[in-house]
């Protein structure tokens, strides 16, 4: 059976678990990171250099690089990847723009607001962070007028990083502008059960 080292409230291994309810595919998940420790150790490094969470374990096969492991994993059990190879790239488009600009903007007032103590918090990078988040929603709605979700008509992988990264977006106590079209694909992900028992479970 799949294993996934790493731990529930984490935004990139909430990704791997999401998907794979939504393929409905059985998995174990053994507890790493932060609180839970265990990833800074010489085997758990020998897995995952990075010392980060999530791994995927697959028999014999091991992969980290939580977007990468969402590729394989759509690849490998055919589900969640758009069959059009240009709307296959319009997702993964948005798999990537989630780690150079979303996680970047939208993570930075998570980890200010939500992981830090009030009295140890940098609201200059508070701002920064609220205003590169507005500015790359802008972007998403704009997109999101013309599709229903990133790869074309169907939910797919694409759409995973930034789900989770809307719920964050939405549930931070932080100025958000309005964005029709991302709040319409945001309805729709949280009608989702999986994104539900995966993802609207609170920011921690
Ligand atoms: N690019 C990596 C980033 C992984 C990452 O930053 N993971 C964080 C959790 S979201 C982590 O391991 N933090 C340290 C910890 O949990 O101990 C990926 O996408 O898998």
């Amino acid at each position: 059976m799949l294993k996934i080292l790493g731990r529930p409230n984490s935004y990139n291994v909430q990704k791997v678990l999401w998907l794979l309810d939504e393929m409905a595919v059985p998995f174990t998940l053994e507890l790493y990171g932060l609180d839970h420790g265990g990833n800074h150790t010489a085997a758990y490094q020998k897995l995952n250099p990075n010392e980060l969470v999530p791994t995927l374990i697959d028999g014999d096969f091991v992969l980290w690089e939580s977007n990468t492991i969402l590729r394989y994993l759509a690849t490998k059990y055919g589900k969640f990847l758009p069959a059009d190879p240009q709307d296959r790239a319009r997702g993964d488009r948005w798999l990537d723009w989630a780690l150079t600009t979303l996680t970047n903007a939208v993570n930075i007032p998570f980890r200010e607001l939500i992981r830090t103590a009030p009295e140890k918090r940098n609201i200059a990078a508070v701002k920064d962070g609220i205003a590169k988040s507005n500015k790359s929603m802008a972007m998403l709605d704009q997109y999101l007028g013309e599709t229903p979700y990133v790869g074309g008509a169907d939910f797919s992988i694409g759409d995973i990083p930034i789900g989770i990264l809307a719920y964050r977006f939405y549930e931070l106590p932080i100025e958000r502008q309005n964005f029709p079209n991302v709040e319409n694909w945001y309805k729709r992900l949280c009608a989702r059960p999986f994104y539900q028992q995966r993802v609207m479970v609170g920011l921690s």
